[in-house]
This record gives C-alpha cells, sequence and structure tokens, in this order.
C-alpha cells in the first residue's frame, strides 16, 4: 500500500471519484501525491491556491469519432481522444498512441506523466497526450492512410503550433506523424511545421528525434553508472519491447560496449547469448512490421513464445514496451539474476509493487517521466528549429540531447538529496517536476 499525505487524501478520493474504473490514471497519480508530503509541508501555497487539485483535472478533454473505410470496402468506428492536460509551460505536448487497449483512463495516465516529463526537461512544453483504440496491426498502408486523415479531420481544430503539439508513442511513428501531417496541412492551407514533431527529415523533421527516447535513456543510466564509477562496457542488457524505443536504447547500449542479450514484442522474447543483431531487428520490424519469433528463424538464438523477458539473467534492465509490464514476479526474477539497474524507457511499465520488490533487493531504479524524457525534449528542439526555420546536424542534435538528459539526472538527484532522499530518483523526478509547473501555475492565477 502507497501512503500519502493525510491532507492529500481528499484530493485523491475525488480522483477516483471522478474518474471511475481508470485504473492507470489513478496510478500515476498515486505515484506523485505519495512523493508530495514533504512539498505540501514545505509550500504551504500550494495548498492554499488548490494547485494539486487543479494538476490533476486536466484542463480540457476531447473525445471524438473517427469514421474510415477498410480496403474491403466496409465502414469502420474508432474513438479517437486528445486530454489537454496542463499548459503552464508551453503548449501542450505529447504523443498520439494507436493501439486497440487504448481509453480514456490510458491516455490520461499519459498526459498526467507527461506533465512532469515535460517540466523536468526544462524546455518550454505542457502536457497532453492522444491516441485510438485503432489496431494498426496487418492494416495496409492505404488503411492507415485513411484512417490518420481522419482522426485529423476532427483533431486539426484543437492542435497549433502555441496551442497543442502532438507526435508519435505506441503505434505512431514516420509514417503516421506524415499522413497526419499531410492532412493537417491540406485543411489549414499552412505549412506550420511547428503542429507536430516526429516528423521526416526532409519535411521540418529533426535530426535524433527518431533515435532521441532510446538514446536519452541510455544517456541516463550512463550518470547512474558515472555516480557508481563505473560503465556501459562489458554490461549485459536486457531490452523488452522492439519498436522505436528499444531499438534505439539498444544501439546506443551497443555504440557504448555494452551487449544486448534479449529483447521482445507482444508474442514473445528472443534471446542472443551472441548479442542481439540489431541490423536484423530493424530490419523486421522498421521494414518489413514482422514478428521477433522471425529473428530465430533468420538468425537463430532462442526464442520464447509468451514467458517474461525477465527471466534472462543481466546487469541492466530496460522496460521499453508498455504500462505495468513489469510486475512482482519479473522484479523478483531480476533481483535473483543480480540485476543492478533498471531504467523505464516505457511510461510507466513496473508496476508499483514491482518497484517496491526492485528497490528493497538493492537495484537502483529510474522512472520512465525521467529517463524517457530524451524523446520528448528533441521534439521541443524540433519545435525550435522549426520555428527559427533551422536545422541542425546530427552530433549538434546529440548533444544537446545529451545535456538535457545529464541535466534531468542531476536535477533528480539533487532535488532527492534535498528532501532528505538521497538516491531516490522518483521522488527526485516527481519533485522536481511537480514544483516547477506549481511555481508556475500560482504565477499565472486561478485557471
Ligand atoms: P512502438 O509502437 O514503436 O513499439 C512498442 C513495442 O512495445 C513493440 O515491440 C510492441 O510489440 C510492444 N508492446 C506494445 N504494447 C504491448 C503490450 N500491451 N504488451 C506487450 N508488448 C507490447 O512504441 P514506442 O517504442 O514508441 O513506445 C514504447 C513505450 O515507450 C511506450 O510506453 C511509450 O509510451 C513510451 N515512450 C515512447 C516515446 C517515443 O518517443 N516514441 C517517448 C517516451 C516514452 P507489438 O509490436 O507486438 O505490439
Ligand atoms: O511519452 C512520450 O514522451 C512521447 N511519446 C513523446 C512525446 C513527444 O511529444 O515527443
Amino acid at each position: 500500500m502507497i501512503n500519502i499525505d493525510p491532507s492529500l487524501e481528499p484530493v485523491y478520493d475525488t480522483v477516483l471519484k471522478r474518474n471511475a474504473g481508470e485504473v492507470e490514471f489513478h496510478q500515476a497519480v498515486l505515484e506523485v501525491l505519495a512523493n508530495l508530503t514533504p512539498v505540501v509541508k514545505k509550500r504551504p501555497e500550494y495548498t492554499r491556491a488548490s494547485v494539486i487539485e487543479r494538476i490533476c483535472e486536466p484542463e480540457r478533454q476531447i473525445i471524438f469519432r473517427v469514421p474510415w473505410v477498410d480496403d474491403e470496402g466496409r465502414i469502420q468506428i474508432n474513438r479517437g481522444f486528445r486530454v489537454e492536460f496542463n499548459s503552464a509551460l508551453g503548449p501542450y505536448k505529447g504523443g498520439l498512441r494507436f493501439h486497440p487497449s487504448v481509453y480514456l483512463g490510458i491516455i490520461k495516465f499519459l498526459g498526467f506523466e507527461q506533465i512532469f516529463k515535460n517540466a523536468l526537461t526544462t524546455m518550454p512544453i505542457g502536457g497532453g497526450k492522444g491516441g485510438s483504440d485503432f489496431d494498426p496491426k496487418g492494416r495496409s498502408d492505404g488503411e492507415i492512410m485513411r484512417f490518420c486523415q481522419s482522426f485529423m479531420t476532427e483533431l486539426y481544430r484543437h492542435l497549433g503550433e502555441y496551442t497543442d503539439v502532438p507526435a508519435g508513442d505506441i503505434g505512431v511513428g514516420g509514417r503516421e506523424i506524415g499522413y497526419l501531417f499531410g492532412q493537417y496541412k491540406r485543411i489549414t492551407n499552412r505549412y506550420e511545421a511547428g503542429v507536430l514533431t516526429g516528423k521526416g527529415l526532409t519535411w521540418g523533421g529533426s535530426q535524433v528525434r527518431t533515435e532521441a527516447t532510446g538514446y536519452g535513456l541510455v544517456f541516463f543510466v550512463q550518470e547512474m553508472l558515472a555516480a557508481d564509477k563505473s560503465s556501459f562496457d562489458g554490461l549485459r542488457v536486457v531490452v523488452s519491447g522492439s519498436g522505436n524505443v528499444a531499438i534505439y536504447a539498444a544501439e546506443k547500449v551497443l555504440q557504448l560496449g555494452g551487449t544486448v542479450l534479449a529483447m521482445s514484442d507482444s508474442n514473445g522474447y528472443i534471446v542472443d547469448e551472441a548479442g542481439i543483431d540489431l541490423d536484423l531487428i530493424k530490419d523486421l520490424k522498421e521494414v518489413r512490421r514482422a514478428r521477433i519469433a522471425d529473428y530465430a528463424t533468420e538468425k537463430g538464438g532462442n526464442y520464447v513464445e509468451g514467458g517474461s523477458i525477465w527471466d534472462v539473467p543481466c546487469d541492466v534492465a530496460l522496460p521499453c514496451a508498455t504500462q505495468n509490464e513489469l510486475g512482482d514476479a519479473g522484479a523478483a526474477a531480476l533481483v535473483k539474476s543480480g540485476c543492478q539497474y533498471v531504467a523505464e524507457g516505457a511510461n510507466m511499465p513496473t508496476t508499483p509493487t514491482a518497484t517496491a520488490i526492485l528497490r528493497e533487493g538493492g537495484i537502483k531504479f529510474a522512472p520512465g517521466k525521467a529517463a524517457n524524457a530524451g524523446g520528448v525534449a528533441t521534439s521541443a528542439l524540433e519545435m525550435q528549429q522549426n520555428a527559427s526555420r533551422d536545422s541542425w546536424a546530427f552530433d549538434y542534435a546529440e548533444q544537446r540531447l545529451h545535456e538535457i538528459m545529464t541535466t534531468i539526472y542531476a536535477n533528480c538527484a539533487t532535488t532527492a538529496d534535498e528532501y532528505g532522499l538521497p538516491g531516490d530518483l522518483v521522488a527526485g523526478a516527481n519533485i522536481a517536476g511537480f514544483t516547477q509547473v506549481a511555481d508556475a501555475m500560482l504565477a499565472l492565477g486561478l485557471i
């Protein structure tokens, strides 16, 4: 059971009542509230201005019908969402997720996390998230395009480079951003590049945005290792997922001398003791849109259908697939096999009780809202380049990302120290992110 300050219990009760059944949102709110006890004691002005109640209630929630026609000529209806959570620091910013599991509770948890993550980047971006219960798996390119066009035909009226700037998330990558941007441009008759991020390099995108979340995650872990006078050189790493975040986390691990032993998708995981062949994974996932099982057929290694990737012994575990993918059994397995670091590339991949098991087992733990902030930070760099009609070289963009991740780590670590919780990067991230947004909200009055 997670304890919260008695003064925050009514806030959490309201969240439960107002958002009945939205369990992922409840989980995300509870984790932040649990770390705010020392903050409410030190800063009573937050309570006087009801900042925490306000932060838990989205500024605006948009739910809409997305009709489209499939390749057989059948009409399909999906539901679209955009939750514009908080704009105290800048325009709403956060990805779009296309996955059949999407409902309001998932979008709200992601939007809520995004507020604090975006604050930690120190870039001028508020928090939001959107998506649809559309399942892109097995859909043709034409179906994906028609869906994206229909989705944008409603969403465009809520967007703008000064208002709300979406990007990708699960099921939304460069291809989908292209179709979404094309439709936005057509409807508005404006080449407003800064309205979406994650664009292609020839039409307003930024170098390193594709790699940014994964690279940033590994830069963050580099700081954790450096604090222990260690490095990735020779370390064995397990990365769950095999999408955008997982692939580029693995790539940076390899560049830094580590070995990636295992990767997964929603069907199973592959273990290759010789080290995963990342070129093959990229070809399977980015080009052929195939399954991870095909790795074993084409390359060898051991494919385990279902099962838990956390059973693979490693030094560093990087959950990079989805929420609540690392539960108690996985955490216990990691502790038992001697894993030393867990850093979240996905959003909220570790359940609260699994987090407790990891930390009690002596594993150093980095929360997603800090460790995976490199993606959205580089989105903000893309907005910066769009606003100045500039485009930076790869090395410069990567250097900026690296500096941002180093700063986020330092901010989380020093905030944890300041509040008497040395080494607690979860508390450091929640407190540092929260106070940044809360101070802006105080300054802007009751809105
Ligand atoms: P992708 O769609 O590129 O990849 C998702 C990967 O996770 C796939 O391998 C997918 O397998 C697996 N996965 C998705 N859902 C499930 C599930 N329910 N059970 C098991 N496996 C699943 O998404 P991203 O790499 O962009 O996102 C991964 C995570 O990182 C998400 O939590 C996202 O919110 C987070 N994130 C993403 C950022 C970004 O810039 N893209 C930035 C920060 C965080 P399969 O193909 O079988 O579905
Ligand atoms: O969860 C995330 O931070 C993202 N999916 C990236 C958001 C963005 O706007 O780049």
